[in-house]
Protein backbone atom coordinates (compact mmCIF):
# COMPACT_ATOMS: atom_id res chain seq x y z
CA UNK A 1 0.00 0.00 0.00
CA UNK A 2 1.49 3.31 -1.21
CA UNK A 3 1.16 6.65 0.59
CA UNK A 4 -1.18 7.90 -2.67
CA UNK A 5 -3.13 4.60 -2.49
CA UNK A 6 -3.93 4.96 1.44
CA UNK A 7 -5.28 8.39 0.30
CA UNK A 8 -7.44 7.42 -3.21
CA UNK A 9 -8.61 4.81 -1.21
CA UNK A 10 -12.82 4.17 -1.61
CA UNK A 11 -15.11 4.19 1.36
CA UNK A 12 -16.45 0.62 1.83
CA UNK A 13 -20.27 0.50 2.02
CA UNK A 14 -21.89 -2.00 4.55
CA UNK A 15 -24.93 -3.81 2.62
CA UNK A 16 -27.96 -1.81 2.62
CA UNK A 17 -25.96 1.19 3.10
CA UNK A 18 -26.07 2.90 -0.85
CA UNK A 19 -27.83 5.89 0.54
CA UNK A 20 -28.22 6.17 3.91
CA UNK A 21 -25.65 6.74 6.59
CA UNK A 22 -26.40 2.71 7.89
CA UNK A 23 -24.94 1.82 11.16
CA UNK A 24 -22.71 -1.29 10.96
CA UNK A 25 -23.65 -4.36 11.77
CA UNK A 26 -21.61 -5.14 15.42
CA UNK A 27 -17.82 -6.61 15.18
CA UNK A 28 -17.86 -5.29 11.12
CA UNK A 29 -14.52 -4.85 10.37
CA UNK A 30 -12.65 -2.30 7.97
CA UNK A 31 -9.92 -1.88 6.21
CA UNK A 32 -7.07 -1.03 7.85
CA UNK A 33 -3.36 -1.60 9.02
CA UNK A 34 -3.05 -4.31 11.28
CA UNK A 35 -0.03 -5.81 12.94
CA UNK A 36 -1.74 -7.67 15.16
CA UNK A 37 -4.65 -10.05 15.06
CA UNK A 38 -7.19 -9.81 17.77
CA UNK A 39 -6.45 -13.44 18.37
CA UNK A 40 -2.62 -12.34 18.66
CA UNK A 41 -1.52 -12.94 15.48
CA UNK A 42 1.44 -11.42 13.77
CA UNK A 43 0.57 -10.80 9.91
CA UNK A 44 2.82 -9.44 7.97
CA UNK A 45 2.06 -5.53 6.23
CA UNK A 46 4.92 -4.43 3.48
CA UNK A 47 4.36 -0.95 4.39
CA UNK A 48 4.47 -0.98 8.04
CA UNK A 49 6.51 -4.48 9.49
CA UNK A 50 9.57 -1.88 8.74
CA UNK A 51 8.87 0.28 11.60
CA UNK A 52 8.67 -2.36 13.95
CA UNK A 53 11.00 -4.71 12.44
CA UNK A 54 13.71 -4.33 15.18
CA UNK A 55 11.27 -4.32 18.31
CA UNK A 56 12.95 -6.51 20.93
CA UNK A 57 11.18 -9.01 23.84
CA UNK A 58 11.46 -6.50 26.28
CA UNK A 59 9.76 -3.45 24.73
CA UNK A 60 6.92 -5.52 23.35
CA UNK A 61 7.05 -6.42 26.91
CA UNK A 62 7.36 -2.70 27.94
CA UNK A 63 4.04 -2.08 25.91
CA UNK A 64 2.20 -4.52 27.75
CA UNK A 65 2.95 -2.99 30.94
CA UNK A 66 2.16 0.53 29.59
CA UNK A 67 -1.10 -0.80 28.81
CA UNK A 68 -2.05 -2.68 32.33
CA UNK A 69 -1.11 0.10 34.58
CA UNK A 70 -2.69 2.84 32.27
CA UNK A 71 -6.12 0.83 32.41
CA UNK A 72 -5.60 -0.14 36.42
CA UNK A 73 -5.04 3.64 36.64
CA UNK A 74 -8.14 4.71 34.62
CA UNK A 75 -10.10 1.95 36.79
CA UNK A 76 -8.74 3.63 40.06
CA UNK A 77 -10.05 7.07 38.86
CA UNK A 78 -13.78 5.68 37.89
CA UNK A 79 -13.55 4.35 41.18
CA UNK A 80 -11.93 7.68 43.05
CA UNK A 81 -15.39 9.16 40.97
CA UNK A 82 -17.85 7.05 42.10
CA UNK A 83 -16.61 7.71 45.86
CA UNK A 84 -17.27 11.07 45.74
CA UNK A 85 -13.35 11.80 45.41
CA UNK A 86 -13.71 13.07 41.54
CA UNK A 87 -16.18 15.43 40.28
CA UNK A 88 -15.73 14.09 37.17
CA UNK A 89 -13.36 11.37 35.04
CA UNK A 90 -13.60 10.52 31.49
CA UNK A 91 -12.39 6.55 31.00
CA UNK A 92 -10.19 5.85 28.53
CA UNK A 93 -11.01 1.98 28.87
CA UNK A 94 -10.45 0.07 25.37
CA UNK A 95 -8.42 2.60 23.71
CA UNK A 96 -4.89 1.49 25.75
CA UNK A 97 -3.17 0.03 22.53
CA UNK A 98 -4.21 3.56 20.54
CA UNK A 99 -2.68 5.38 23.09
CA UNK A 100 0.64 3.79 24.09
CA UNK A 101 1.47 2.69 20.39
CA UNK A 102 0.81 6.53 19.02
CA UNK A 103 2.60 8.07 22.44
CA UNK A 104 5.55 5.38 22.16
CA UNK A 105 6.10 6.40 18.46
CA UNK A 106 7.09 9.97 19.56
CA UNK A 107 10.04 11.59 20.61
CA UNK A 108 11.15 13.16 23.70
CA UNK A 109 11.86 16.58 21.55
CA UNK A 110 8.12 16.26 19.98
CA UNK A 111 5.05 17.97 21.33
CA UNK A 112 2.03 16.42 21.73
CA UNK A 113 -1.46 18.20 22.33
CA UNK A 114 -3.99 16.19 24.17
CA UNK A 115 -8.15 16.06 24.55
CA UNK A 116 -8.90 15.10 28.04
CA UNK A 117 -8.96 11.55 27.52
CA UNK A 118 -5.50 10.71 26.91
CA UNK A 119 -4.34 9.04 29.92
CA UNK A 120 -2.18 6.70 28.18
CA UNK A 121 -0.33 9.31 26.37
CA UNK A 122 0.28 11.13 29.14
CA UNK A 123 1.82 8.03 30.56
CA UNK A 124 4.05 7.78 27.93
CA UNK A 125 5.30 11.08 28.21
CA UNK A 126 6.28 10.92 31.90
CA UNK A 127 3.44 12.76 33.14
CA UNK A 128 2.81 11.34 37.03
CA UNK A 129 -0.74 9.80 36.52
CA UNK A 130 -1.59 11.29 39.76
CA UNK A 131 -1.59 14.62 38.61
CA UNK A 132 -4.02 14.02 36.15
CA UNK A 133 -6.39 14.13 38.81
CA UNK A 134 -6.37 17.35 39.74
CA UNK A 135 -8.34 19.18 37.21
CA UNK A 136 -10.94 16.71 37.91
CA UNK A 137 -11.39 16.92 41.31
CA UNK A 138 -11.49 20.55 41.11
CA UNK A 139 -8.92 21.55 42.53
CA UNK A 140 -5.95 22.81 39.98
CA UNK A 141 -6.60 23.80 35.69
CA UNK A 142 -3.97 21.19 34.51
CA UNK A 143 -1.48 19.78 37.44
CA UNK A 144 1.63 19.52 35.22
CA UNK A 145 3.76 21.49 33.76
CA UNK A 146 3.34 21.29 30.12
CA UNK A 147 6.90 22.19 29.05
CA UNK A 148 8.35 19.65 31.49
CA UNK A 149 7.30 16.96 29.15
CA UNK A 150 6.22 18.01 26.03
CA UNK A 151 2.32 17.44 26.59
CA UNK A 152 -0.03 19.99 26.60
CA UNK A 153 -2.63 20.51 29.44
CA UNK A 154 -6.00 18.52 28.78
CA UNK A 155 -8.56 20.28 26.18
CA UNK A 156 -12.02 20.42 26.78
CA UNK A 157 -12.84 22.89 24.12
CA UNK A 158 -13.66 19.74 21.30
CA UNK A 159 -11.35 20.10 18.62
CA UNK A 160 -9.65 23.53 19.19
CA UNK A 161 -6.33 21.05 20.08
CA UNK A 162 -5.71 20.91 16.67
CA UNK A 163 -5.41 24.50 15.65
CA UNK A 164 -3.02 24.79 18.86
CA UNK A 165 -0.96 21.99 17.51
CA UNK A 166 -0.99 23.35 13.96
CA UNK A 167 0.20 27.05 15.09
CA UNK A 168 2.89 25.30 17.05
CA UNK A 169 4.22 22.87 13.93
CA UNK A 170 4.14 26.20 12.35
CA UNK A 171 7.04 27.82 14.67
CA UNK A 172 8.70 24.17 14.85
CA UNK A 173 9.34 24.81 11.07
CA UNK A 174 10.29 28.22 11.20
CA UNK A 175 12.67 27.43 14.04
CA UNK A 176 14.05 24.74 11.68
CA UNK A 177 13.89 21.71 14.29
CA UNK A 178 13.40 18.17 13.00
CA UNK A 179 10.79 17.37 16.18
CA UNK A 180 7.33 16.74 14.97
CA UNK A 181 3.86 17.90 16.75
CA UNK A 182 0.83 15.19 17.29
CA UNK A 183 -2.88 16.72 18.15
CA UNK A 184 -5.09 13.56 19.51
CA UNK A 185 -8.79 14.38 18.64
CA UNK A 186 -11.81 12.45 18.63
CA UNK A 187 -14.27 11.50 16.08
CA UNK A 188 -17.09 13.60 16.88
CA UNK A 189 -14.44 16.39 17.30
CA UNK A 190 -13.74 15.85 13.65
CA UNK A 191 -17.11 17.53 12.67
CA UNK A 192 -15.53 20.82 14.45
CA UNK A 193 -14.61 23.43 11.79
CA UNK A 194 -11.52 24.18 14.01
CA UNK A 195 -10.11 20.78 12.62
CA UNK A 196 -11.12 21.69 9.02
CA UNK A 197 -9.20 25.29 9.58
CA UNK A 198 -6.08 23.07 11.20
CA UNK A 199 -6.19 21.01 8.04
CA UNK A 200 -6.22 23.55 5.63
CA UNK A 201 -3.93 25.26 7.45
CA UNK A 202 -1.46 22.43 7.95
CA UNK A 203 -1.55 21.10 4.39
CA UNK A 204 -0.81 24.52 2.91
CA UNK A 205 1.80 25.52 5.28
CA UNK A 206 3.21 21.82 5.14
CA UNK A 207 3.46 22.19 9.31
CA UNK A 208 5.20 18.83 10.51
CA UNK A 209 2.01 17.41 12.78
CA UNK A 210 0.28 14.20 12.50
CA UNK A 211 -3.37 14.30 13.09
CA UNK A 212 -4.48 11.34 15.08
CA UNK A 213 -8.00 10.88 15.57
CA UNK A 214 -9.44 8.21 17.84
CA UNK A 215 -12.39 7.14 15.96
CA UNK A 216 -14.46 5.46 19.32
CA UNK A 217 -17.58 4.89 17.45
CA UNK A 218 -19.40 7.65 19.79
CA UNK A 219 -19.21 11.53 20.25
CA UNK A 220 -21.12 10.81 23.50
CA UNK A 221 -24.37 9.37 22.58
CA UNK A 222 -23.56 10.48 18.92
CA UNK A 223 -22.02 7.50 16.58
CA UNK A 224 -19.61 8.05 14.23
CA UNK A 225 -21.92 7.45 11.52
CA UNK A 226 -23.77 11.04 12.27
CA UNK A 227 -20.44 12.52 11.55
CA UNK A 228 -19.15 11.62 7.79
CA UNK A 229 -20.49 10.30 5.21
CA UNK A 230 -16.86 8.75 4.38
CA UNK A 231 -14.15 6.83 6.30
CA UNK A 232 -12.91 9.50 8.10
CA UNK A 233 -9.50 9.29 7.09
CA UNK A 234 -10.55 9.80 3.55
CA UNK A 235 -10.65 13.40 4.71
CA UNK A 236 -7.05 14.16 4.60
CA UNK A 237 -7.27 13.60 0.54
CA UNK A 238 -9.09 16.82 0.03
CA UNK A 239 -6.24 19.18 1.86
CA UNK A 240 -4.21 17.44 -0.18
CA UNK A 241 -2.15 14.94 2.46
CA UNK A 242 -2.11 11.13 2.93
CA UNK A 243 -4.63 9.67 5.41
CA UNK A 244 -4.93 6.10 6.59
CA UNK A 245 -6.78 4.15 9.19
CA UNK A 246 -5.51 1.82 11.78
CA UNK A 247 -6.70 -0.99 13.89
CA UNK A 248 -6.76 1.18 17.54
CA UNK A 249 -6.77 -1.98 19.36
CA UNK A 250 -3.82 -2.97 17.76
CA UNK A 251 -0.70 -1.77 19.71
CA UNK A 252 2.18 -2.61 16.97
CA UNK A 253 0.18 -1.52 14.09
CA UNK A 254 -0.69 2.18 15.89
CA UNK A 255 3.51 2.15 16.86
CA UNK A 256 4.33 1.65 13.43
CA UNK A 257 1.97 3.66 11.52
CA UNK A 258 2.38 6.67 13.93
CA UNK A 259 6.07 6.40 13.89
CA UNK A 260 5.74 6.49 10.06
CA UNK A 261 3.78 9.67 10.29
CA UNK A 262 5.85 11.60 12.88
CA UNK A 263 9.03 10.60 10.14
CA UNK A 264 6.93 12.33 7.40
CA UNK A 265 6.79 15.32 9.72
CA UNK A 266 10.33 15.55 10.09
CA UNK A 267 11.36 15.13 6.95
CA UNK A 268 9.28 18.04 5.83
CA UNK A 269 6.96 15.91 4.01
CA UNK A 270 3.95 18.16 6.06
CA UNK A 271 0.83 16.40 7.57
CA UNK A 272 -0.99 13.41 7.98
CA UNK A 273 -4.32 12.12 9.26
CA UNK A 274 -4.25 8.95 11.03
CA UNK A 275 -7.70 7.33 12.01
CA UNK A 276 -7.30 4.83 14.68
CA UNK A 277 -10.36 2.72 14.86
CA UNK A 278 -10.82 1.51 18.06
CA UNK A 279 -14.01 1.29 20.63
CA UNK A 280 -15.03 3.44 23.85
CA UNK A 281 -15.82 0.61 25.98
CA UNK A 282 -16.90 2.60 28.95
CA UNK A 283 -19.39 5.35 29.34
CA UNK A 284 -18.16 8.78 27.72
CA UNK A 285 -17.91 10.01 31.10
CA UNK A 286 -18.84 9.41 34.31
CA UNK A 287 -21.72 11.83 34.03
CA UNK A 288 -23.06 9.72 31.24
CA UNK A 289 -25.10 6.66 31.02
CA UNK A 290 -24.30 4.77 27.45
CA UNK A 291 -26.88 1.97 28.10
CA UNK A 292 -29.20 4.50 26.94
CA UNK A 293 -27.98 4.47 23.37
CA UNK A 294 -26.04 1.75 22.32
CA UNK A 295 -27.09 -2.13 22.58
CA UNK A 296 -24.78 -4.52 24.53
CA UNK A 297 -23.96 -6.74 21.71
CA UNK A 298 -21.91 -3.57 20.11
CA UNK A 299 -19.60 -3.51 23.20
CA UNK A 300 -19.83 -7.24 23.46
CA UNK A 301 -18.34 -7.67 19.92
CA UNK A 302 -15.55 -5.49 20.87
CA UNK A 303 -14.49 -7.06 23.81
CA UNK A 304 -13.41 -9.64 22.03
CA UNK A 305 -11.13 -7.12 20.24
CA UNK A 306 -9.29 -6.26 23.24
CA UNK A 307 -5.87 -4.36 22.98
CA UNK A 308 -4.18 -5.93 26.08
CA UNK A 309 -5.54 -9.36 25.76
CA UNK A 310 -4.06 -10.06 22.17
CA UNK A 311 -0.83 -8.61 22.99
CA UNK A 312 -0.77 -11.13 25.82
CA UNK A 313 -1.59 -13.75 24.00
CA UNK A 314 1.10 -13.04 21.34
CA UNK A 315 3.35 -12.16 23.91
CA UNK A 316 2.81 -16.15 25.75
CA UNK A 317 2.95 -17.71 22.35
CA UNK A 318 6.07 -16.71 21.12
CA UNK A 319 7.34 -16.80 24.42
CA UNK A 320 8.64 -13.30 25.19
CA UNK A 321 6.95 -12.70 28.73
CA UNK A 322 6.73 -15.98 31.55
CA UNK A 323 3.91 -16.09 34.26
CA UNK A 324 6.71 -14.37 36.67
CA UNK A 325 6.31 -11.06 34.89
CA UNK A 326 2.09 -11.26 34.84
CA UNK A 327 2.77 -11.40 38.59
CA UNK A 328 4.76 -8.55 38.76
CA UNK A 329 3.18 -6.59 36.79
CA UNK A 330 -0.15 -7.22 38.74
CA UNK A 331 1.96 -5.97 41.77
CA UNK A 332 2.77 -3.55 40.29
CA UNK A 333 -0.83 -2.55 39.13
CA UNK A 334 -1.82 -2.67 43.07
CA UNK A 335 0.43 -0.17 43.92
CA UNK A 336 0.29 2.45 41.82
CA UNK A 337 -3.87 2.52 42.29
CA UNK A 338 -2.68 2.56 45.83
CA UNK A 339 -1.00 5.61 45.38
CA UNK A 340 -2.62 7.14 43.25
CA UNK A 341 -5.92 6.94 45.29
CA UNK A 342 -3.73 8.25 48.74
CA UNK A 343 -1.98 11.47 46.54
CA UNK A 344 -5.66 12.20 45.19
CA UNK A 345 -6.83 12.19 49.00
CA UNK A 346 -4.33 14.22 50.09
CA UNK A 347 -4.69 17.09 47.51
CA UNK A 348 -5.11 20.31 49.03
CA UNK A 349 -7.73 22.34 48.22
CA UNK A 350 -6.64 25.80 46.50
CA UNK A 351 -7.31 28.83 47.73
CA UNK A 352 -10.47 30.55 46.79
CA UNK A 353 -9.03 32.88 44.96
CA UNK A 354 -6.11 31.28 42.75
CA UNK A 355 -8.15 30.90 40.05
CA UNK A 356 -7.53 35.12 39.35
CA UNK A 357 -4.09 34.50 39.13
CA UNK A 358 -2.12 33.74 35.97
CA UNK A 359 -5.08 34.80 33.58
CA UNK A 360 -2.71 37.48 32.51
CA UNK A 361 1.03 38.22 32.76
CA UNK A 362 1.04 41.80 33.90
CA UNK A 363 -2.33 41.76 35.78
CA UNK A 364 -6.17 42.94 34.17
CA UNK A 365 -8.36 45.64 34.91
CA UNK A 366 -11.34 43.51 34.42
CA UNK A 367 -10.10 40.37 36.45
CA UNK A 368 -9.26 42.93 39.16
CA UNK A 369 -13.11 43.96 38.71
CA UNK A 370 -13.62 40.06 39.02
CA UNK A 371 -11.65 39.63 42.02
CA UNK A 372 -13.60 42.06 44.06
CA UNK A 373 -17.06 40.85 43.11
CA UNK A 374 -16.30 37.62 44.27
CA UNK A 375 -14.33 38.83 46.85
CA UNK A 376 -17.73 40.57 47.58
CA UNK A 377 -19.84 37.63 47.11
CA UNK A 378 -17.63 35.56 49.73
CA UNK A 379 -18.35 38.63 52.69
CA UNK A 380 -22.16 38.14 51.75
CA UNK A 381 -21.98 34.36 53.41
CA UNK A 382 -19.77 36.08 56.28
CA UNK A 383 -22.68 38.75 56.89
CA UNK A 384 -25.35 36.21 56.54
CA UNK A 385 -23.86 33.95 59.39
CA UNK A 386 -23.49 36.80 61.79
CA UNK A 387 -26.48 37.16 61.14
CA UNK A 388 -28.14 34.30 62.40
C1 LIG B 1 -16.72 23.10 21.38
C2 LIG B 1 -17.40 22.07 22.23
N1 LIG B 1 -18.63 21.64 21.91
C3 LIG B 1 -19.24 20.70 22.66
C4 LIG B 1 -18.63 20.20 23.77
C5 LIG B 1 -19.33 19.13 24.61
N2 LIG B 1 -18.68 17.84 24.37
C6 LIG B 1 -17.80 17.33 25.26
S1 LIG B 1 -17.18 15.84 24.77
C7 LIG B 1 -18.12 15.86 23.35
C8 LIG B 1 -18.04 14.70 22.38
C9 LIG B 1 -16.68 14.51 21.79
O1 LIG B 1 -16.64 13.32 21.06
P1 LIG B 1 -15.34 12.83 20.34
O2 LIG B 1 -14.67 13.96 19.64
O3 LIG B 1 -15.68 11.66 19.53
O4 LIG B 1 -14.35 12.43 21.54
P2 LIG B 1 -14.54 11.27 22.65
O5 LIG B 1 -15.21 11.92 23.83
O6 LIG B 1 -15.35 10.19 22.05
O7 LIG B 1 -13.16 10.85 23.02
C10 LIG B 1 -18.90 17.01 23.29
C11 LIG B 1 -19.83 17.31 22.21
C12 LIG B 1 -17.35 20.70 24.10
N3 LIG B 1 -16.67 20.24 25.16
N4 LIG B 1 -16.74 21.62 23.30
MG1 LIG C 1 -15.51 9.66 20.01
Amino acid sequence: MTVESTAARKPRRSAGSKRTAAKKPPGAQPDLVQLLTPEGKRVKNGEFDAYVADITPEELRGLYRDMVLTRRFDAEATALQRQGELGLWASLLGQEAAQIGSGRATREDDYVFPTYREHGVAWCRGVDPANLLGMFRGVNNGGWDPNSNNFHLYTIVIGSQTLHATGYAMGVAKDGADSAVIAYFGDGASSQGDVAESFTFSAVYNAPVVFFCQNNQWAISEPTERQTRVPLYQRAQGYGFPGVRVDGNDVLACLAVTKWALERARRGEGPTLVEAYTYRMGAHTTSDDPTKYRADEEREAWEAKDPILRLRTYLEASNHADEGFFAELETESEALGKRVREVVRAMPDPDRFAIFENVYADGHALVDEERAQFAAYQASFADEGEGK
